[in-house]
């Protein structure tokens, strides 16, 4: 029952029931589509200025994607408990000081538990030493658990999995571990604060009765409820919230990561919170940076049938429809803008559609232009291997569905420029 259950649960996390083969991987076949106007309000306005786009548009699409798309988050504050459950300043080699920080939730006379695994680097060096005293940190869930993706003993369980209450054996310490390459995070100068997105709302669709919506007063937005990628997104500003708290973190260089389902909840997260500096979708693909209106790879419909706790219900009414939103992720992205966002693809994940997620960042780019930022300078995709890092950032690399060392080392090529640090500043 238990391996049932884990395996039920791999299979969930790593999407394998939801691949199937009637989608469509021929651009030849991809419709006539019109996407919806980014800077034209809903009253016929055209949007020339800065002011406009951020006191008139930029709220109008906020409410549209929220009430059509990801849901509204909840404006009631819940209760929160940081507690280092555990420190090591010799993690890595010496390299980082290792904390877990167990953040405690509580409201409406309940509690929900999530651990947080951090590593702050302890020593700087080069140019870095002399412009740092804080460090710019990575946020970003974790799939298999804290434990899955270091094989450090001494990391624990993150609740999600305390609570299934599986044999240890079954849980695989350190099998998640080539996502995360802290070393080399570390010895780029970057914290890293990560945390397994189940804690905050359990990846199946019963898993509301389990996660951080229980603590808010009962839900009233109907078809416009929030649901799982709204918590995740709501999860990440906490975690935000502590790291803003920390002497050793820099509170102007945060940069959000998401791979797939979290690369969704990622710009959903960024589009909300303007304490995300550097907003990074990793292959987030439909629902994420994918134009859903190419209906390429995967559809609304499939998403919407396969993760029904992901989305509001309203967005399953373009199931099928896609020609018929109101609304694509163009809108989406461009809610980042003046800040940096960077759209990452692989070649061989064409269920994520990597020309759609392009095109997407691509169509963005006009919200930048008002800011007199540079988004991406065409509609045709670079090659393979060769990011554009404007200030909106893009690349495309071989391989599959996956976080390598090579997206890795592009985003941090980034942020170093962002942030000014060392070779790559100039940006
Ligand atoms: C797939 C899902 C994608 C993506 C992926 C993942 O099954 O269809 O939208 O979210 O899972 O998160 O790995």
């Amino acid at each position: 029952m238990k391996r049932t259950l884990l395996l039920l649960l791999i299979m969930v996390t790593t999407g394998i029931y939801a691949q199937q083969p009637e989608a469509n991987y021929d651009e030849a076949r991809v419709p006539k589509y019109t996407l919806p106007e980014l800077l034209t309000c809903e009253d016929g306005t055209t949007v020339t200025t800065v002011r406009q786009w951020e006191r008139r548009r930029r709220p109008e699409l906020m409410r549209i994607m929220a009430d059509g798309e990801y849901g509204r988050t909840p404006k009631a504050k819940v209760k929160v408990r940081y507690e280092v459950v555990a420190e090591n300043r010799q993690a890595l080699n010496g390299k980082a000081t290792q904390q877990q920080v167990l953040f405690t939730f509580s409201g409406q006379g309940r509690e929900v538990k999530a651990l947080a695994l951090v590593y702050i680097p302890n020593h700087l060096s080069g140019p870095q030493q002399k412009q740092r005293s804080r460090v710019p940190v990575f946020i970003g869930y974790n799939f298999p658990g804290n434990h899955a993706i270091t094989d450090d003993p001494a990391v624990r369980f993150s609740p999600f999995f305390e609570r299934l209450n599986i044999d240890d054996a079954l849980l695989q310490r350190a099998r998640g571990m080539s996502r995360w390459p802290l070393s080399m995070i570390i010895e780029r100068g970057y914290a890293v604060v990560t945390m397994c997105y189940n804690d905050i709302f359990p990846d199946n669709a019963d898993g509301a009765r389990q996660s951080v919506l229980t603590l808010f007063p009962e839900n009233t937005d109907g078809d416009a409820r929030w649901q799982a990628l709204g918590a995740w997104a709501w999860g990440s500003s906490r975690i935000a919230d502590w790291v803003c708290r920390q002497r050793w973190a820099d509170a102007h260089k945060l940069a959000i990561i998401g791979h797939s389902r979290q690369g969704k909840a990622a710009l959903w997260a960024g589009a909300q919170d303007t304490r995300f500096e550097v907003v990074i979708s990793n292959e987030s693909g439909c629902g994420g940076a994918a134009l859903s209106k190419r209906e390429f790879g995967e559809r609304v419909g499939r998403i919407t049938s396969s993760f029904p706790h992901w989305f509001c219900p309203a967005f399953t009414r373009y199931s099928g429809r896609e020609q018929e939103l109101p609304f694509d992720q163009h809108q989406l992205l461009a809610l980042v803008a003046p800040r940096h966002l960077y759209v990452a693809s692989a070649e061989g994940d064409q269920w994520s559609d990597p020309r759609g997620e392009y095109l997407a960042a691509y169509y963005a780019s006009p919200v930048y232009a008002l800011y007199g930022l540079r988004g991406l300078p065409s509609p045709s995709m670079p090659a393979i291997h060769q990011p554009i890092h404007n200030d909106i950032a893009y690349h495309i690399r071989a391989g599959r569905h996956d976080v390598t060392d090579y997206d890795w080392l592009q985003y941090m090529d980034y942020c170093d420029s962002v942030f000014g640090y060392g070779r790559h500043a100039g940006h």
